[in-house]
């Protein structure tokens, strides 16, 4: 990525990032148009990401964080799989489904699983595993047809990539991922969010956080919607009727599965399975045991929409809305659910 691409914040936003997120030990930089925000090893990656070779059988969830990706993830995978639960349920998803930017946010103190790593070293002996991509190449070795999982917004993909693959995208409304996205940064080693809440809305209200900003990323995906190869869902709708966004999906994929056969998608992902299942440590997984023991994991967590209203002062909501108003036209043409 060339320079004018990659920007600094300023010294005073990197300490405060720093004095809040204190997994985020060297900062952020903002990437791209989107200015997407990194940790700076992420630098050494952009260009792998943006000339990633995508094939047709390919199906990209892009999404930005916490708005349903994982769901989405083992929907979809389990729909182009001919829903496949025994491989399913024993193998882990970061595994069927590689996260094609993960090196970017993984914590270098943290393992990965020994063999990936020596795999990665046989085709790559002169490269350091940790900056070389041992997670993008999960992604390019993954089985087809391959479920890709990504939050990188457009910007930072391949021009070409709805030319050559189909995208679904997962949107939420924003106050639930706010809300997620605080959980989520206060459990996770790439970030330990140190703060409450509020502190939180005020780093989500300047756009400064890991993996931000929002409006950005939804407009990058919004101007693609009439795209033949571009499916949008809502977190919302998913709630609200299961059936109905499987048929969607159903329809897009081509993957001509009958109703009962949707029927058991549906039922295999449904919350309280997605949050059974993620009690328990899949045995084929991204990490070293060790590594497992350490971290907490929170990717199903509430499943719920509407939360926000418990976590929303008035003075907060003040603040959001104005934060709102950066989203311009967009925010009038989404038809987000804040409540089903
Ligand atoms: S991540 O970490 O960015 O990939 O998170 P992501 O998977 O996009 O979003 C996490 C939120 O999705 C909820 N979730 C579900 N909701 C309903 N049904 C199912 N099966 C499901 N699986 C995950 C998860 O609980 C997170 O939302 P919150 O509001 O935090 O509970």
């Amino acid at each position: 990525m060339s320079e004018e691409n990659v920007k600094s914040l300023t010294e005073e936003e990197q300490q405060k990032l720093k004095l809040y997120f204190l997994g985020l030990r060297q900062g952020l930089v903002a990437l791209g148009p989107s200015e997407h925000l990194l940790p700076p090893h992420s630098v050494a990656f952009t260009k792998k990401y943006h000339e990633f070779r995508f094939c047709e059988s390919d199906v990209v969830i892009a999404t930005f964080p916490r708005s349903g990706t994982t769901w989405t993830q083992e929907i979809v995978w389990t729909m182009k799989n001919g829903l496949d639960f025994e491989t399913a349920s024993k193998v882990s998803l970061n595994i069927r489904s590689p996260f094609l930017e993960f090196d970017s946010l993984h914590p270098l103190h943290i393992d990965l699983r020994e063999d990936l790593v020596t795999s990665f070293l046989s085709r790559h002996p002169n490269e350091d595993p940790r900056f070389g991509g041992v997670c993008l190449q999960l992604a390019e070795l993954a089985h087809t047809p391959r479920t890709i999982k990504t939050h990188l917004p457009f910007s930072l993909l391949p021009a070409d990539l709805l030319e050559t693959c189909k995208v679904v995208y997962v949107a939420r409304n924003p106050r639930d991922v706010c809300v997620s996205l605080y959980h989520h940064m206060s459990t996770l080693a790439i970030a330990e969010f140190i703060g409450d809440f509020p502190d939180f809305v005020n780093f989500w209200c300047c756009d400064q956080y890991l993996m931000g900003p929002f409006w950005n990323h939804l407009k990058e995906a919004w101007e693609r919607r009439q795209h033949r190869n571009f499916l949008i869902l809502f977190y919302e709708d998913m709630k609200e009727n299961i059936t109905r966004e499987l048929k969607r999906l159903n329809a897009f994929l081509e993957t001509g599965l009958s109703e009962d056969q949707l029927r058991q998608v549906a039922e295999y992902t449904t919350f309280s399975q997605m949050k059974s299942r993620s009690q328990t440590v899949s045995p084929i997984s991204t990490y070293s045991a060790r590594a497992i023991k350490e971290m907490r994991r929170d990717h199903v967590r509430k499943g719920t929409t509407g939360n926000w209203v418990n976590y929303f002062t008035p003075e907060l909501e003040t603040k959001f809305q104005l934060w709102m108003k950066k989203g311009g036209e967009v925010v009038k043409e989404i038809p987000f659910k804040y409540q089903i």
